[in-house]
Formats: C-alpha cells, structure tokens, sequence
C-alpha cells in the first residue's frame, strides 16, 4: 500500500508475474487486485491496493484500502514510498505501525531521489523506526529481488 503514483503495482507485478495497470497518473488502480507468489517454498497472496494519503477514509479508495487492512489483518503490509517525499509519506507508515501491522518500508523511485542528490542511510532509518528499508527503483526491477527475500523471509517466520 502506499501514497497514489509511488509505484505500487509496479511491485505487484513483479512478484506476481501479474500485469495490472502501471500509468503515470495518481488513481490508476481503484480497486484491490490480488495475485500469487511463490518464492523460497512459499506460497503467498499479494494484495495490490487503491493509493491512500491517510488512513482518514475520505476517497472511495481509501476506505476500500483500510477495510481490506481490517478484514484481512495481512501478515506483512509492504509500505511503498516515493523517496523524494519521505518526510510527507512517513505519517502513513505510522498509521501502520500503530493499527499493530508488520511493515516493511520501501523507498522507490531511487533514481529519481538520486537525480536530486538524496541519499539514505538505511541502517539509521531502520533502527530508528524499527522496521526493516528496502531501497528501490521498481521500474528498473533494482531492490525488488531483496524485497521479495524478505517479504518470503518474514512469512516463513510466522
Ligand atoms: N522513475 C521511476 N518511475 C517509477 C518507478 N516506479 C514506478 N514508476 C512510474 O511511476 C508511475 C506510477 O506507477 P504505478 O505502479 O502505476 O503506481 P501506483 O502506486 O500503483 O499508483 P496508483 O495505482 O495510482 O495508486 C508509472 O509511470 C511508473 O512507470 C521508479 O522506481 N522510478
Ligand atoms: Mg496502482
């Protein structure tokens, strides 16, 4: 889940082998799409959701976004981040943490916050949110083979 336009279903794609809709305007996916990952032995549901700002259900999307996380209380949510806007989107990640979810924070768009001259020190973020950080340029596929381990890795914990 994560902010609309950040790269969501980009992912989805990747770990599903899956071929939801990817376009460059914030609202592309409005409804929940679900596919399968097998990885490592282990077989998973992977949720693409509708993009949400808050966990205020104010658009349609939003309130389809937080009923899933309700009904559903999924084992891990993987919060998908633009990196140029961390500061803006982190709120949500807390939004998720305190609903009592397991998070894993990805922060795409890695060329693009690059391009800008941000760099991320990913230990130092992980120890003072005390989640793990995936860095990541999704339309590259860069980080999302490290994603996948660990989102296999954290289900087989389980
Ligand atoms: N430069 C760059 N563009 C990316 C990256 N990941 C995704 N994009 C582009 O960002 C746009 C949005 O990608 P989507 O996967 O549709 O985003 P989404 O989060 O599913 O968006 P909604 O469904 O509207 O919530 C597309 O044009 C992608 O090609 C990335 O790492 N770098
Ligand atoms: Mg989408």
């Amino acid at each position: 889940m994560g902010s609309p336009n950040v790269g969501k279903s980009v992912i989805f794609n990747y770990l599903t082998g899956g071929r939801v809709q990817v376009s460059n305007y914030p609202g592309t996916t409005v409804e929940i799409a679900r596919g399968k990952m097998i990885w490592g032995g282990i077989s998973l549901e992977i949720v693409d959701t509708p993009g949400i700002y808050s966990f205020r259900p104010i658009t349609f999307e939003e309130q389809v976004t937080r009923r899933l996380l309700w009904t559903e209380k999924p084992a891990l949510v993987v919060h998908v981040i633009d990196a140029k806007n961390l500061e803006r989107m982190l709120p949500l990640s807390f939004q998720i943490l305190e609903a009592g979810l397991a998070l894993l924070l990805t922060l795409n768009m890695m060329d693009e916050a690059r391009r800008l001259g941000l760099s991320f020190n990913v230990p130092a973020l992980e120890r003072a949110l005390g989640v793990e950080v995936i860095l990541a340029t999704s339309i590259r596929g860069e980080g999302l083979p490290q994603l996948r381990e660990k989102v296999t890795a954290h289900v087989a914990r389980l």
